[in-house]
């Protein structure tokens, strides 16, 4: 079996607290269910505290998935959970790691239509409940790596991007895809508003090439923590590539088109100097303003949750993914 999260590095003090109460609150959740209750929060429970704050603010809330559990080595340590949905980059919401959760929770994620286009023998527009039906979920805890030199262990819920694409018969033309996220200035406050929205170019637009996107490591997540994705971490669909910079792991997608060429991609446009297409996760090869060296390892939550721990070529998943890169020079092809 693919090892997902490196040995080396990790976290030696357990952070039981917080997954004890993740286990605890799905328990919970399951016997409302089993009550009769919707499988929602219901107010009284929130009043009671049940939940922590982490929920309390969610006006969709989040569904239970069905999915292959990951098995967990004994010593790992996964970002809590409140982290995870409450730290996020998703400048369409505000540029401020708190805006996202603060802005996007009226986010219309359903109804929500996907489209799939370009070099494959079959293409159209479909909706984001068929495409659950086509495919079986399964647990994935990676790392992720934000180019800013922080790094989370996040459990992820979703299924193989290779699984959705080969039904789709991309052809011999198909050497790249491109994923582009919504664009809805409406719903988008950063989209409406260059102060608010970094200044990128919107919609967010990223790409693969196409062995990259079809390589079993490459992950569309559609849940974490055993949940649906929340808006801020870009439900309904989201792109989940562990061994690069996370701008590469695009949100909210709603088309994938395959190309004959490399696609644009927005932070390369933005400053190519400091972003590449291919954003590979890389100590030796520095980002023009700092250091890639190490990397802030986001933990529990908590004030001093941090620490510093070397960083990892291909973010640990050389084993898996440096042939890729047989031939090239990693730092011309950042
Ligand atoms: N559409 C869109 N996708 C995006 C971003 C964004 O601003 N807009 N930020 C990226 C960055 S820089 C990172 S580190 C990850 C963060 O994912 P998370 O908030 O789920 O941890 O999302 C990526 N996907
Ligand atoms: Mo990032």
């Amino acid at each position: 079996m693919l090892i997902r999260v490196p040995k080396p590095h990790q976290p030696t003090e357990a952070d039981v607290t917080d997954e004890s109460l993740y286990r605890q609150r799905r328990q919970f959740i399951k016997l409302m269910a089993g009550a009769g209750a919707a499988t929602t929060f219901s107010p009284a429970a929130n009043a009671l505290g049940w939940f922590g704050d982490d929920e309390k603010e969610a006006a969709a809330p989040r569904q239970i998935l069905q999915f292959k559990p990951e098995p967990r080595p004994k010593d790992l340590v996964l970002t809590a959970e409140k982290k995870v949905i409450s730290y996020n980059n998703f400048y369409e919401f505000g540029t401020g790691k708190a805006d996202p959760a603060n802005n996007a929770q009226q986010f219309r994620t359903s109804p929500w239509k996907v489209t799939i286009d370009g070099e494959a023998e079959k293409t159209g527009t479909f909706d984001f409940d068929e495409i659950m039906k086509w495919i079986n979920l399964e647990e994935r805890i990676y790392r992720l790596r934000c180019v800013e030199a922080w790094s989370m262990v996040i459990p992820w819920v979703g299924f193989p991007l290779a699984e959705l694409l080969k039904r789709f018969k991309p052809t011999s033309s198909a050497r790249y895809v491109a994923f582009e996220t919504l664009y809805d200035p409406d719903q988008m406050p950063g989209q409406r508003n260059p102060w608010q929205g970094g200044g990128i170019k919107y919609p967010y637009v990223e790409g693969l090439r196409i062995d990259e996107a079809m390589h079993p490591l490459t992950l569309m997540a559609v849940g974490v923590y055993g949940k649906t994705l929340p808006p801020q971490n870009g439900a309904p669909l989201r792109l989940v590539v562990p061994w690069k910079y996370g701008f590469k792991s695009i949100k909210s997608i709603v088309r994938i088109s395959f190309t004959n060429h490399e696609p644009p991609t927005t932070w390369n446009l933005s400053a190519p100097h400091e972003y590449g297409f291919y954003a590979n996760v890389n100590p030796k090869v520095s980002h023009p303003r700092w250091s890639q060296a190490s990397e802030r390892l986001l933990t529990s939550g908590g004030l001093f949750d941090q620490q510093r721990v070397p960083t990892q070529l291909f973010n640990g998943y050389a084993g898996e993914v440096a042939a890729l890169y047989n031939n090239m020079d990693l730092s011309k092809y950042y």
